[in-house]
């Protein structure tokens, strides 16, 4: 009874913060609920998300508690799922995008609503973080928090100022990756980006100061003037960020702080006495938010309401920060995040970093289209 109090409190406070009314509860929240209808379908559960973004053990202990199979695969970009997403038939069942992209996804009806009365451990949710994700989803009807961090500037440090030599390290760290006085330094030991028109063309905005999240097509060409001025300075268009990081083949990255860190704690695994470390821009970075939605056609919209329900329990929420250096939306998570990990301030975020953050948006269809038209002709150097 007790957790359908607090269920309730919790919907009621992101109602309010949405400025809507509250709806009539639903059924099950009353003592007397009936038993839940049996759940007939087939035990499987076909999940895609981003790769390295998974306790290890995870999968295994959700499949033994419920003798559900599941398939994981895994995508590298937004921009790779939302593809997919357009083609229709996935055969996923639940899918990971970032919040910038899963509005378009939710307004294109690409997604199906969760049925609530069956993750009870929304409860656990931090009601901030899901008024922040009304932005793409008015009500919280489609989506639930994996994980958010930023895409932000990585070094292997030992390297970086070993290349640099008698420059000092900028003041704003997004010079060592826009600004050539840095960049044809820092060429010889490799700068990579990730590959990706929306992780690059909205920091390169925000470089040149305009917003991120621009719709104007003029500011794209601002920014795609800037980024041709280093162009031939940028050696790997990655998604393999932690290996190209952690074996040495970039020392400069634009990337996302968790599989910095992730690359930082490889390294050392590996034997490397190399210090690499996630950046906090002086300017800010990009933060995001990926989350959990059911497509339309899933086929196991049951076994995915079980995933999540599992995936929203405390500990699950702490092994994401403990052991892939991303953060949880789980409030009730917080007091078992391990001080290593609470203390690295490129994965648990100050209140006064936060507030530099660039919180994500979204782009219009069209917008999208000319900021990857954009981004290609950087990328091929025309
Ligand atoms: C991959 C994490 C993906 C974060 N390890 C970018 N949305």
């Amino acid at each position: 009874m007790k957790k359908y109090v607090y269920a309730l409190a919790l919907s009621a406070l992101v109602l309010a913060a949405c400025g809507k009314k509250e709806e009539a509860p639903a059924a099950p929240v009353a003592s007397s609920a009936p038993a839940a209808p049996v759940n007939t379908e087939e035990k499987v559960l076909n999940i895609y998300n981003w790769p390295d973004y998974i306790p290890e053990g995870m999968i295994a202990a959700f499949e033994k508690e419920t003798g559900i199979k599941v398939n994981y695969d895994t995508f590298e970009t937004n921009e790779a799922l939302h593809a997919k997403l357009v083609a229709g038939n996935t055969g996923y069942d639940i899918v990971v995008p970032g919040s910038t992209f899963a509005k378009p996804q939710i307004e294109g009806g690409m997604f199906q609503p969760l049925d609530k009365a069956k993750v009870a451990n929304l409860k656990n949710l931090d009601p901030a973080v899901m008024a922040v994700l009304t932005k793409a989803d008015p009500d919280n009807k489609h989506l639930v928090p994996w994980a958010w961090s930023f895409t932000t500037v990585g070094i292997n440090k030992t390297k970086v100022e070993k290349a640099l030599g008698k420059t000092p390290m900028p003041e704003n760290a997004w010079d060592l990756v826009f600004k050539s006085e840095y960049t044809s330094k820092l060429k010889s030991c490799g700068i990579a980006y990730l590959d990706s028109p929306t992780e690059i063309i909205p920091v390169a905005l925000h470089y040149i100061g305009k917003d991120a999240y621009s719709n104007d097509p003029a500011d794209y060409k601002l920014a795609a003037d800037m980024l041709a001025k280093v162009r031939k300075d940028v050696r790997l268009f990655s998604s393999t960020m932690i290996d190209d990081l952690a074996g040495g083949k970039a020392c400069v990255a634009i990337g996302w702080a968790g599989d910095i860190n992730i690359a930082s704690t490889r390294a050392k695994e590996n034997g490397s006495k190399d210090v690499i470390e996630a950046l906090l821009p002086s300017t800010g970075a990009l933060m995001f938010a990926d989350t959990m939605a059911v497509t339309k056609d899933a086929k196991h919209p049951n076994n995915a309401m079980t995933f999540i329900d599992f995936f929203l329990r405390a500990e699950n929420g702490a092994a994401m920060a403990n052991e892939m250096n991303y953060n949880s939306a789980n409030l009730a998570a917080k007091d078992q995040i391990k001080p290593e990990i609470a203390n690295n301030p490129s994965t648990i975020v100050s209140a006064e970093y936060m507030a530099k953050m660039i919180q994500p948006s979204s782009w219009t269809n069209e917008a999208r289209e000319s900021m990857a038209n954009a981004y290609n002709a950087f990328k091929k150097g025309k």
